[in-house]
């Protein structure tokens, strides 16, 4: 009935510079992940941490690329770990570490599909690239280079680009978008739920339309990239780059349990957790709590 879920965690702080986002993974089992999914039913599969450079010895902190080389090599193993996943008919689960994780998610999943969705959960649009970005940090750029925008070592992770066309994305919570992010949506036609459409339209609306949009786009896989940021920081302190005014939690959940009943999610991420940045690991308890509602957890 149900797929086995495996589970790999990815502990890497190289694509931003706060350091704690390392401990995302340890934070989010800690907070009972494992326990969680298996009341519901589910084999759960923990295949442990993929091996990232530790920060310390990173010696090539590229400006506008901080970290490349660490960044792109910790991604080819992730893409490499993921296709072990769907190799063995399981869904694959990962948790970070910093967003720039998603270079190797998706390189790993977009390889399974002829034409895959992505619904990139977020305060920000991660549409940079080394010319845009306004801090060098990686994690604002996966998604561009998951579209073939930026640099060669980022954009040709897994062996192949594009991973995702622009038309199969659709971004949800986005409220911090830098100048060259705009330009690029617009230039792309992404399409972009914003906090503005959130509040105006109520999460419902927001998830059903984002729903059909994929479906209408005769997506055969849809990968779910959440970041912790796109919630609001009273409800998910534990971020290296909290944006007030964010998603709250309960209207996350509801997002989560249409995405159960929809039953369209084939991979997720969840990332950006920081346990030094948080209180009392309730940040990594918020996504547990989302992972319940996005495998089908029901109230009554
Ligand atoms: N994230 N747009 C900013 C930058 O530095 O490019 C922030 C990126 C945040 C990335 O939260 O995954
Ligand atoms: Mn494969
Ligand atoms: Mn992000
Ligand atoms: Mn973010």
């Amino acid at each position: 009935m149900k797929k086995n879920i495996s589970i790999l965690g990815v502990p890497m702080d190289l694509g931003q510079m706060r350091r704690g986002v390392d401990m995302g993974p340890s934070a989010i089992r800690y907070a009972g992940v494992v326990e969680r999914l298996e009341a519901l039913g589910y084999k759960i599969n923990d295949l442990g941490n993929i091996e990232i450079e530790q920060a310390e010895r990173v010696q090539n902190p590229e400006t506008n690329l901080r970290n490349l080389k660490a960044v792109a090599d910790g991604s080819e193993k992730l893409a490499a770990g993921i296709h072990g996943i769907i190799d063995n008919g399981e869904f694959p689960l990962i948790f970070g570490g910093d967003h720039s994780i998603a270079l190797g998610t998706l390189a790993g999943v977009a390889k399974h599909y002829e034409n895959l969705g992505v619904i990139w959960y977020d305060a920000h649009g991660d549409l940079n690239t080394a010319d845009t970005s306004p801090s060098g940090n990686i994690h604002g750029m996966p998604l561009a280079a998951s579209i073939g925008i930026g640099h060669p070592a980022l954009t040709g992770i897994g062996g192949y680009s594009p991973k995702i066309k622009p038309e199969n994305i659709v971004i949800i919570g986005a409220r911090s978008l830098d100048e060259g992010e705009r330009e690029l949506i617009k230039e792309k036609g992404i399409k972009v739920y914003t906090m503005h459409e959130i509040d105006r339209l109520g999460m419902t609306k927001v998830m059903e339309e984002s729903i059909a949009y994929l479906k209408e786009r005769n997506v055969d896989g849809v990968h779910l990239s959440l970041d912790l940021d796109g919630l609001d920081p009273n409800d998910a302190p534990g971020v290296g780059t909290p944006v007030i005014g964010g998603i709250s939690y309960r209207e996350s959940h509801l997002a989560m349990e249409m995405l159960a009943e929809s039953d369209i999610i084939t991979s997720a991420e969840f990332v950006e957790v920081n346990p030094i940045l948080d209180e009392k690991n309730k940040t990594a308890n918020v996504a547990v709590a989302l992972m319940g509602s996005l495998f089908g957890e029901k109230l009554l």
